[in-house]
């Protein structure tokens, strides 16, 4: 396969000391749902990839002794697995070099089936399903830590931070709903916590009156909920309207700077719970500080969750090509499953043998006054 693609000496030759020097063009894919319910954790991804894309740009990158441009392939696959097969696969016949996605473990999933077939390196900054990294596929990589770590460590905090006892979970039979909540129920159980309800929905829903009343009558200190903020939202306004004022749980994908309006302003503050899948501590903490004043000068909005993810899942990529001299995937693949130590915005990036990022961080928060506020870093 031809990566090298687009070698371009008209309207992009550079002019180097009186020579014309050629440009490679290399494309790299990004897959997120910039259309449906979580469209705004799609486009926060995507603005990611764009942010980092736009500086390597005006940077200039060489590799193997050539000027490269690099061009983003952005697709939607609105989070819907079959969508995701078909934008993988887009890619792949577009000649990407690499990707960065999807963001659903749903979709990630299936879709690294193509990027390893086609033997083409895949970075997910946000897919936490542990599946995606144990397939045993060369391919892939993750930015962030996945829910054995997010669900177990969410499961012991219920019971041994917020002293819950009797404990419902809710979830949206999606890869990632499901599975994080598995997890929170084993860390809850391994702390000594009762599950009192498991109740389960889907990520369209929007009346969640029937599993609210049901658990409602078996009186839990504490409902967790499997799934995104675009259920979570109207899922914490239907317990305030059925007077369940209790705490509420969820993983990264309620994490996000969109939860306090999607549930219409009715939390209370310190009443959520959740944890993102990554974070930064001490020193670490300006470059993500930096990053997010960067990113909303750039694009005039907040980051909801994982952009700085996706920014280095890029930057993480282009310096494997730099390293290995070559952006064909065959030749520069091999470094990218040995990067140790890469200085991120979100820290400091190595992937073990299966792909994970090693020693990940998660981040608790809470929110207070329509604004996530951090609890703590754990690892
Ligand atoms: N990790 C939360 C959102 C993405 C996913 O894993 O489905």
């Amino acid at each position: 396969m031809n990566y090298k693609v687009n070698l371009i000496v008209g309207a992009m030759a550079l002019s180097m000391g009186g020579a014309v020097m050629a440009q490679e063009v290399v494309r790299i894919g990004h897959v997120g749902p910039t259309s449906g319910a979580i469209a705004h954790l799609g486009k926060d991804n995507e603005m990611g990839a764009r942010m980092a894309i736009d500086e390597l740009n005006a940077k200039g990158v060489t590799i193997g002794g050539k000027k490269v441009r690099f061009e983003l392939l952005a697709e939607d696959d609105a989070g819907d697995p079959k969508q995701g097969t078909a934008a993988a696969q887009k890619l792949i016949d577009s000649k990407v070099v690499g990707v960065v996605g999807h963001l659903n473990s749903g979709t990630t999933i299936p879709a690294s089936k193509i990027y390893s077939d086609a033997g083409v390196p895949q970075i997910s900054p946000s897919a936490t399903n542990p599946k995606y990294t144990r397939q045993g596929f060369k391919t892939a990589f993750r930015v962030v830590a996945d829910d054995v770590h997010l669900g177990g460590t969410l499961g012991r905090y219920a019971v041994n931070e917020l002293k819950g006892k009797s404990i419902a979970v809710i979830d949206d039979r999606t890869a990632y709903g499901q599975g994080v909540a598995d997890e929170f129920e084993k860390g809850v159980k391994a702390s000594g916590g009762k599950i009192v309800a498991r109740e389960f929905t889907n990520d369209k829903a929007t009346d969640f009156t029937a599993i609210l009343t049901s658990i409602k009558a078996k009186k839990p200190d504490v409902v967790f909920y499997g799934g995104m903020d675009a259920v979570a939202g109207p899922m914490l306004r239907q317990m305030k309207q059925l007077g369940l004022n209790v705490k509420f749980m969820g993983g990264d994908g309620i994490c996000t700077g969109e939860l306090p309006k999607l549930a219409s302003g009715t939390l209370a503050d310190g009443q959520v719970v959740c944890a993102e899948a990554g974070g930064v501590e001490g020193a670490e903490k300006k470059a993500m500080e930096d990053f997010r004043v960067a990113f909303k000068k750039k694009f005039n909005t907040d980051v909801q969750l994982y952009a700085p993810y996706v920014y280095d899942a890029v930057n993480v990529m282009v310096a494997a090509m730099q390293k290995a001299g070559s952006t064909e995937p065959a030749k520069y693949l091999p470094v990218l499953a040995k990067t140790d130590g890469y200085k991120g915005v979100t820290g400091a990036i190595g992937f073990d043998e299966k792909g994970d990022i090693k020693n990940g961080a998660l981040t608790l928060f809470t929110f207070k006054g329509g604004k996530r506020e951090q609890i703590a870093v754990v690892r």
